[in-house]
């Protein structure tokens, strides 16, 4: 017998700065990422720029840009977003594909700046409307139930031009506009939702990061908050537009043990959890900061702009549902002389326990288990993992196959380890897996970083057919479905 609820949500997930591709095409407005050149796992992406005094320079993604900074696009370098996947002309044939494989659910956002191009004008771009609506009936025709997210790493770059960004409160009012617009508009074809992905990676590097000026630790929290109470006046909309609306939170699962049994390894990692996961989730299910957020502004220096009519939207806009991505875990420890690995998003300890992908990051399915029973004991409300997956190169046969079993045996492990953390007892009604086609890499822009079940012929250079092949995955998946995730 199947452990997982009958009308369990399975499916697979992307993002529209990652896979559409057609950056100047349909009305679109720029954004920062169409800025981003590509990486590896040990060189970061960056960006070009001039400066005031007219000379080009480069920055990686992980530099504070300085203030003068004017993004420039240079003719001779790749700019993997640009083409994406081409999932901008090709959505129907993909969406497809995801039928075949019985996808029940596909979480995809909403480019922000296809819609507002830049972010603040009177009237929508028509065309980018449109697109999105024939995107949704084409997931209706399929019986698969759009998960829609709202804001995916792609504020409309006018808006950091014009106003610096979301530390500055005016975003909050044009991201509400937005988020109703879209609610009105897709009101017959959309009712579960997300507000901001990952928006807990605001604040991350004030964590990972020693001794961060508290200028950019100041300007992350306030930053956050805006975004909280954007999202928490989104959540009123939806309600009201339409009370059969479900909006979720959207947390990076920065998950961290203690890499000793030292109370101190214990306490820091607590501490850890607490800034760099829990505290977004407990602000946007909870409606209120909870009590440790004073510890960390002390810790950081930092006074967080919050007014009384800030607590009041936070209270009445609570999210319905708590959704995460979920790939890795890492230590925590006070002790020096710990090997700290080279992944890209654990920036943690190494777990001497646990496997480690290609891409450093550990492989750990015992993980998803336990923060799934915690985060429902934290919060009591439905849980969707919304990522989830292994990114890794894959070869094509000759006989164009391609035989990718270390992705099902960390898709098997994952899907096993929620499975049980049901049988825990917690309300976990979806899991769409992250990159279900092969997309541009978020943290390197690499293209080989592959997570789908579908491949795209496409290389970290640019070069490729951008055709789709199906790779074992998809097979594997298609029954994993068929089955209610009985036959793993
Ligand atoms: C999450 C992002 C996704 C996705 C994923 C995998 O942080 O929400 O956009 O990209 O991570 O990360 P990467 O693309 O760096 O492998």
């Amino acid at each position: 017998m199947s452990k997982f609820p009958k009308d369990f949500y399975w499916g697979g997930a992307t993002a529209a700065n990652q896979c559409e591709g057609a950056y100047n095409e349909g009305g679109r407005g720029i954004i920062k990422n169409d800025y981003l050149t590509a990486g590896t796992h040990t060189s970061p992406r960056s960006y070009i720029y001039r400066d005031s005094d007219g000379n080009i320079k480069r920055a990686s993604m992980f530099e504070l840009l300085p203030d003068d900074a004017e993004l420039i696009i240079d003719e001779n370098e790749y700019y993997p977003n640009h083409i994406g996947i081409d999932f901008y002309h090709r959505y129907k044939e993909d969406i497809a594909m995801f039928a075949e494989m019985g996808f029940k659910m596909f979480r995809m956002s909403i480019s922000w700046s296809r819609i507002f191009p830049n972010g603040d004008d009177e009237e929508p771009n028509q065309e980018g409307v449109e697109y999105y609506r024939s995107m949704f009936e084409e997931m209706r025709k399929h019986g698969i139930e759009p998960l829609v997210t709202l804001h995916h790493f792609d504020t409309p770059y006018a808006l950091e031009v014009k106003y610096g960004g979301w530390e500055n409160r005016e975003l909050i009012k044009y991201f509400e506009r937005y988020a109703e617009f879209v609610f009105n508009e897709y009101k017959d074809l959309v009712t579960y939702w997300l507000t901001f992905n990952e928006i807990n990676n605001l604040v991350m590097m004030t964590s990972f990061v020693p001794n961060l000026p508290a200028k950019v630790a100041q300007g992350a929290y306030q930053s956050l908050h805006h975004q909280f109470v954007a999202s928490a006046k989104a959540v009123k909309k939806a309600h009201a537009i339409n009370p059969d609306n479900k909006v979720g939170c959207m947390i990076c699962g920065l998950v961290s043990y203690p890499l000793t049994c030292d109370p101190k390894d214990i306490l820091k990692n607590q501490h850890r959890m607490e800034s760099v996961m829990y505290y977004s989730g407990d602000v946007m299910v909870r409606g209120e900061y909870p009590a440790y957020s004073n510890r960390i502004w002390d810790e950081l220096g930092i006074t967080v702009d919050i007014t009384d009519e800030d607590k009041k939207e936070l209270k009445e806009g609570k999210v319905d549902i708590y959704t995460f991505s979920y790939y890795s875990t890492s230590c925590v420890t006070t002790h020096e002389g710990a090997d700290m690995g080279s992944g890209n998003f654990s920036m943690g300890a190494k777990n001497p326990y646990v496997k480690y992908s290609d891409w450093d990051w550990a492989m750990d399915p015992d993980g998803l288990r336990y923060i799934l029973s915690e985060l429902y004991t934290r919060y009591q409300v439905p849980i969707i993992v919304t990522e989830n997956g292994l990114g890794q190169d894959d070869v094509v046969e000759a006989d164009g196959s391609i035989h990718d079993d270390y992705r099902i045996e960390y898709l098997r492990s994952h899907a096993n380890a929620m499975a049980e953390a049901i049988e825990d007892g917690v309300d976990l009604i979806g899991y769409t897996s992250w990159g279900c086609i092969d997309l541009i890499s978020a943290g390197t822009g690499e293209m080989k970083k592959r997570y789908g079940y579908i491949y795209v012929d496409r290389d970290n250079e640019g070069n490729g057919t951008l055709d789709r092949i199906r790779k074992d995955s998809f097979y594997w998946y298609k029954k994993v479905i068929a089955s209610n995730g009985e036959d793993l």
